[in-house]
């Protein structure tokens, strides 16, 4: 993820202008970057905040137990200035939320993991997800290390909202962010994890992390993405079994999509889930602001490309998850409602619905856009 710089704004509205599906969509854009207000704009939002006691974003949710549990980072204000590693965003520590039904009361479990109890740990709480198998509870999270690298650690509870104890060491073969864990109908456990720009995701190219590397996607303009990571998890959930993969997004020929091709390659936030058979490989367009889906046939992909499944939220990054909740589909979200400010931001749900051939709805997270 990185932080919105004045040019660049302007270069993203230009394209977002220029490429996205309808007006209503540039529109809603124009206030992403602009952070505008819903009283100063008149806009109305599809869904409410989940919460507003505390900052969450980044929100992965599962059901335990028949009970909902929302995985989200905790948002606070440090003072740090913006810059394009996202150095504001330093997050400490995890609260899960959890609620008994859509629409019911939400409740803030209190700190689940604190990052001074974390032994490897830097700086940076970035976005968690989590896991369960044979009555543990695994939380997945990124951190950065005391070199400033990011790893992803793990820690494990015997309740889903903690206390959480950390491992002493990150998962051995991770880095970069956005841990997204998905278990299959026959057993195995699969994590995804990656993000380009601030997620560093671009100095592992060599397969060893390169300080000096790019700030950006370090490519070509016309070489293929850099792609998300894939990678089986061994019975415990604590290791990788076996190489990280590529989990490749190709076009409707079979081609990888293009690093220029930023209103549909992967940047970060990653998400799967299983529907009628297909695996469905969900993500973040990063600096286009997106949520885009590509379906395949295996969890290890090759992931075909399908479309934009919802449009630009208020504030720059945009962060989901999808979750199957007493048979209607869900998604959860955030954007920058209560504050205003993209390090700032509110978890949100609403429904997720699949066409019958297979394809996703698109959402529209505004009810009236901004400028109207
Ligand atoms: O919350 C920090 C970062 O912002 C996440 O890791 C990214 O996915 C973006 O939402």
């Amino acid at each position: 993820m990185r932080i919105p710089l004045k040019t660049t704004k302007l270069v993203c509205t230009l394209l977002i202008t220029a490429c996205m599906i309808n007006a209503g969509s540039a529109i809603a854009q124009q206030a992403a970057v602009t952070g505008k207000t819903d009283t100063a704009n008149k806009v109305k939002y599809l869904s409410q905040p989940l919460i507003s006691s505390i900052y969450t974003a980044d929100p992965s949710a599962h059901v335990f137990n028949g009970k909902i549990y929302i995985y989200p980072s905790h948002d606070i204000n440090t003072g740090i200035p913006e810059n394009d590693n996202g150095d504001h965003f330093a997050m400490r520590d995890y609260h899960i939320l959890s609620m008994d039904s859509i629409g019911g009361a939400v409740k803030d479990n209190g700190v689940a993991l604190d990052i001074k109890d974390i032994p490897w740990a830097g700086r940076q709480l970035w976005a968690p997800d989590a896991g369960f198998k044979n009555g543990t509870y695994y939380l997945y999270f990124p951190v950065k290390d005391k070199q400033d690298v990011f790893h992803i650690g793990v820690a494990t509870a015997t309740s889903p909202v903690g206390p959480f104890k950390a491992e002493p060491w990150p998962i051995v073969g991770s880095y970069s962010i956005d841990p997204a864990v998905f278990t299959d109908t026959d057993g195995k456990t699969y994590m995804y994890f990656g993000g380009i720009w601030g997620g560093q995701l671009q100095r592992w190219l060599s397969g060893n992390y390169d300080a000096g590397g790019s700030k950006t996607d370090s490519q070509t303009e016309d070489a293929p993405a850099i792609s998300c990571k894939v990678a089986l998890l061994k019975p415990d959930m604590k290791n990788i079994d076996g190489a990280v993969k590529d989990a490749v997004i190709v076009d409707s020929l079979g081609k990888p999509l293009l690093t220029k091709d930023r209103n549909r390659r992967f940047f970060e936030g990653s998400w799967m889930h299983k529907y009628n058979g297909k695996y469905y490989f969900t993500y973040s367009t990063g600096d286009t602001h997106l949520l885009c889906y590509a379906i395949g046939d295996s969890p290890l992909g090759p992931f075909t490309y399908k479309g934009v499944l919802m449009k630009p939220v208020q504030g720059w990054t945009t962060h989901h998850s999808i979750v199957e909740i007493k048979g209607k589909w869900y998604i959860f979200y955030h954007d920058t409602q209560i504050s205003g400010k993209t390090h700032l931001r509110n978890v949100k749900v609403t429904r997720l619905n699949h066409n019958a051939d297979g394809s996703i709805p698109l959402i529209d997270p505004f009810l009236q856009a901004p400028g109207y």
